[in-house]
């Protein structure tokens, strides 16, 4: 069912990450001109991660027709199910719904129009309409009832809410051009408050440097409490990134959220810098307007992409002197949470990382 009302006038909100989940969703990759090797190496991956999520709640993957006997025999657990949902590629924090819950514990989802991180204006590939069909088919299965802004272009990666009444979010992707050019950034905000029921947005100015979304908020920055955010960093002058987290750090710093605080500000130390191998880059598909992978090119690799689940914290490492570092941090961020580290590599490669491939279902 569709409404046409809007979450804040039927009383629901975005809850935060950790609120309890009932399920987590994930999309299973295939699409050659992204992932090397016919998708074989980030399969691997994908499964890892959704084993790991498994142990804490469970996983549904959506699968194409032509992947569905693979992927079903691979995800060989007890908790994860597989659907068969169409895709033209695997990022269903982007192309599946925001799901918001009311007070009664009814669980809905905003529907928001997706064009692929830029339609023809940079986006990332073309076409995307079946990406764009992604959070409808996840809503029915659900059978929640979903609010759609056709004319709204938004993806779940741009967005961190903290449930208290705040969103952060970058000026990068939320301003660009290639999203929705014809409104202001006040009206941005308007529709924001209007479907996740927030008061206060955070405008960091960019995201991590390279980030092929321009600059999603969930390689950069996220909250881990009310009041706290886990900011990617680097003390390194001649790091790209430099710049960018001394900008957002003076926004952070100078911030007051909905509820009137000051936000505590964690450092978490950018890894690397990575490279994909001119061999991976060879093991993707050459395709006029799809992104060009090539070794000089820095990869936007970041600790800050971690997906919370009920008990647990699943965060990608990258064979790195710095996986130890983050690890301890998450575990002090989060010591409610069992920190579980999945190899993150083969997930970069493709142009995002756990959080980009996950999104979470709040419990009813
Ligand atoms: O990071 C994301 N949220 C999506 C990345 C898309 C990359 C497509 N090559």
């Amino acid at each position: 069912m569709t409404l046409t009302s809007t979450p804040r006038a039927d009383g629901f909100h975005m809850p935060a990450e950790w609120a309890p989940h009932s399920q987590t969703w994930m999309i299973w990759p295939e699409r050659p001109d992204n992932w090397r090797l016919g998708g074989k190496p980030a399969q691997a991956a994908f499964t890892a991660v959704a084993k790991a999520i498994a142990e804490f709640e469970p996983v549904t993957i959506g699968v194409s027709a032509k992947q569905y006997e693979n992927a079903r025999a691979r995800l060989d657990h007890a908790n994860i199910r597989v659907v068969e949902i169409s895709n033209d590629d695997a990022w269903v924090r982007d192309t599946g719904p925001t799901f918001v819950t009311n007070n009664q514990g009814e669980v809905r989802g905003v529907d928001w129009a997706f064009n692929a991180w830029g339609g023809f204006n940079g986006g990332l590939y073309a076409p995307w309409q079946t990406d764009d069909q992604v959070a409808r088919k996840i809503l029915e299965i659900e059978r929640c009832a979903r609010y759609r802004t056709d004319d709204f272009v938004l993806e779940g990666g741009s967005i961190h809410v903290d449930g208290e009444g705040t969103l952060i979010t970058t000026e990068e992707c939320l301003l660009n051009a290639n999203r929705n050019p014809h409104l202001s950034r006040e009206q941005i905000e308007t529709v924001l408050r209007e479907h996740l029921s927030i008061d206060t947005v955070i405008w960091l100015p960019d995201g991590l440097y390279n980030d092929e979304t321009d600059g999603h908020v969930d390689n950069f920055c996220c909250y881990v409490r009310p009041g706290e955010v886990l900011l990617a960093w680097t003390d390194d002058r001649n790091d790209p990134n430099y710049p960018r987290c001394q900008a957002a750090m003076q926004v952070l710093e100078n911030a007051r959220d909905a509820k009137g605080r000051q936000l505590v500000v964690h450092k978490m130390p950018i890894p690397g810098p990575l490279h994909a191998t001119a061999e991976e880059c060879a093991g993707v598909d050459m395709v006029d307007g799809s992104q060009e992978r090539d070794p000089s090119i820095r990869l936007a690799g970041s600790y800050v992409n971690f997906l919370i689940v009920n008990g647990g914290i699943i965060a990608p490492s990258f064979d790195d002197p710095k996986d130890a570092e983050a690890r301890t941090l998450l575990e002090q961020l989060f010591p409610e949470h069992r920190v579980v580290m999945v190899p993150g590599r083969e997930i970069l490669l493709g142009g995002g990382n756990i959080h980009c491939i996950t999104q979470q279902q709040p419990a009813a």
